[in-house]
């Protein structure tokens, strides 16, 4: 299926997983130096992955470009991946805006699937960053993928990604109507949990003891 050099393949590989490395230990610092300021910390879990050999190969085919490593750097986007789950909505743009603001990361794209959702019904905030790796003779920008979503959105996302998402033929009209009803579901619940955070928020100081 790999036509391509395997030590060809190893060293790009090993580039994307020093640009893992490198987004894991940088984010933390970001994440955990918000919720010392904040006394709070919006996030639930975080997911990292580096694609595997098959689903890259499989993804640059679909998109129609010959096997080469060139095509995979130029065409493929999300080799590294992250996903960070947050509590509430204004977490997932609050996230957003402390990686933009960072000096750490270069935004090369940026999609808010939340207000712009897919026609499937995916949420999530997504940013394409290039991660600064320095290697022992030059600096390399390598390209990841930064997923933002609240865990309502998560658990949309991950269930529908078994049934649908990965599947080679298309799902019924039907059913894919009723997985975008879930998705407009899970954006009402979304926004109430949002709202009665904002009420508790407000309670919590108003009845702070002096
Ligand atoms: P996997 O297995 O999650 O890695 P690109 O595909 O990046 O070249 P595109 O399509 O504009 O270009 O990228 P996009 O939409 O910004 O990001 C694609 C990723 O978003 C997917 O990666 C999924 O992780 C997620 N995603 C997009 N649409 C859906 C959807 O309808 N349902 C679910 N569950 N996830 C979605 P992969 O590589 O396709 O899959």
């Amino acid at each position: 299926m790999n036509n391509i050099d395997s030590k060809e393949w190893d060293a790009m590989m090993l580039k994307y997983k020093f640009a893992k490395t490198k987004l894991e230990a940088d984010l933390e610092i970001l994440l955990k130096e918000y919720e010392y300021k904040n006394e709070y910390n919006p996030v639930e879990h975080i997911k990292s992955r580096l694609k595997s050999e098959r689903s890259i190969l499989k993804k640059l085919e679909e998109k129609g470009y010959e096997k080469n490593v060139e095509n995979i750097k130029k065409h493929i986007h999300d080799i590294v991946g992250f996903r960070i789950v947050c509590s509430f909505l204004s977490d997932v743009y609050d996230i957003v805006g402390i990686i933009k603001n960072s000096k750490t990361f270069k935004i090369i794209n940026e999609s808010d699937y939340i207000a712009n959702p897919k026609d499937t019904g995916y949420t999530s905030y997504h940013l394409n960053v290039l991660v600064p790796v320095h290697l022992e003779e030059k600096l390399e920008y390598i390209e990841a993928e930064i997923q933002i979503r609240t865990v309502a959105m998560d658990f949309w996302a991950s269930l529908d990604h078994k049934l649908q998402y990965k599947l080679p033929k298309e799902i019924p009209l039907h059913l894919q109507r009723e997985l975008l009803e879930c998705s407009d579901e899970i954006k009402v619940i979304d926004v109430k949990m949002q709202h009665l955070y904002e009420v508790i928020k407000k309670y919590i100081e108003n009845n702070k003891e002096v």
